[in-house]
């Protein structure tokens, strides 16, 4: 039986603060904490990206990756995860943007996507993809520039409330402890807002009852999550978790209602 828990990928060139002082969290303490089941080995590959010198706020442009091995040979085939050939998250350098887009499959390992950002400033383009025959995903990313002035960041502080309304829905975020370097249960509780009614038919949204991205405020963690289980309809859905160094993250869970998706952004503080 495969455990829902897709990936935790390590991104970042060191963890200052990483689980039992190691640089890395090392597979083999994955595989001791029981995250082997999903956690496989990663194919080692390249990405060519290009998009354009210029960038503007709110104008489209396009974004193409070449995803090749690590000899330079373009990767032809890739395997359907969470019905998509690649899924791409874009955030920006304070996190208070987020997108979670699937690029088109060209052929010959090249994926191209036509996308806009509303701001000037910095983005981390995340792309998740796994070559045939590969256990696991892989990573890539490329930091953009959007031209002009851009805007004060925003503060990522973590949240006082654990509690809050988007698109009429009262979603709640818990834990069972938030530490790092250790197995949790992240749990969202999504109610009507106006009736407090528990929701309890939340739809499949890419082959599961909801996802969840977490980046660390300095950007170099990233994970991707995936509920535990498929017949968690709500109100709650539970995903299990592990954080690989203490700081604070924001997370992102995406529910299906209605035909709508719901994005519920929360900023955690991971203590050790
Ligand atoms: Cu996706």
């Amino acid at each position: 039986m495969k455990r829902y828990i897709l990936s935790i990928l390590l991104v970042g060139m060191v963890a200052v603060s990483g689980c039992s002082g190691a640089a890395h969290v090392p597979m083999s303490e994955m595989e001791h904490k029981g995250m082997s089941s999903m956690q496989g080995k990663v194919t080692p590959t390249n990405a060519d990206w290009t998009t354009p010198k210029e960038i503007k706020p709110n104008e489209e442009f396009p974004i193409s990756i070449l995803i090749k091995d690590k000899k330079g040979k373009a990767i032809s085939k890739f395997d359907l995860v969470h019905e998509k050939l690649m899924h791409m998250i874009i955030v920006s350098k304070d996190l208070s943007y987020f997108s979670h887009i699937h690029p088109q499959y060209k052929g010959n390992g090249e994926f191209d996507i036509t996308t806009s950002l509303p701001a000037a400033g910095d983005y981390d383009i995340i792309t998740e993809f796994t070559p045939k025959g590969a256990e696991d995903n892989s990573v890539q990313r490329h930091r953009i520039h959007v031209k002009g002035d851009a805007p004060a960041a925003v503060p990522i502080e973590p949240d006082k409330h654990m509690t809050k309304v988007i698109d009429g829905k009262k979603i709640t975020l818990s834990f069972d402890h938030i530490m790092a370097c250790m197995d949790l249960d992240m749990k969202f509780t999504i109610r009507d807002a106006k009736t407090n009614k528990p929701i309890k038919n939340l739809e499949p949204y890419m082959g599961a009852m909801g996802h969840a991205v977490a980046i660390s405020n300095d950007l170099k963690e990233y994970l991707h999550i995936h509920p535990m289980t498929t017949n968690e309809k709500g109100p709650s859905v539970t995903f299990m978790t592990y954080f690989p160094k203490k700081g604070v993250y924001k997370i992102w869970g995406q529910f299906k209602y209605e035909g709508k998706i719901i994005v519920a952004p929360f900023v955690v503080k991971v203590d050790v």
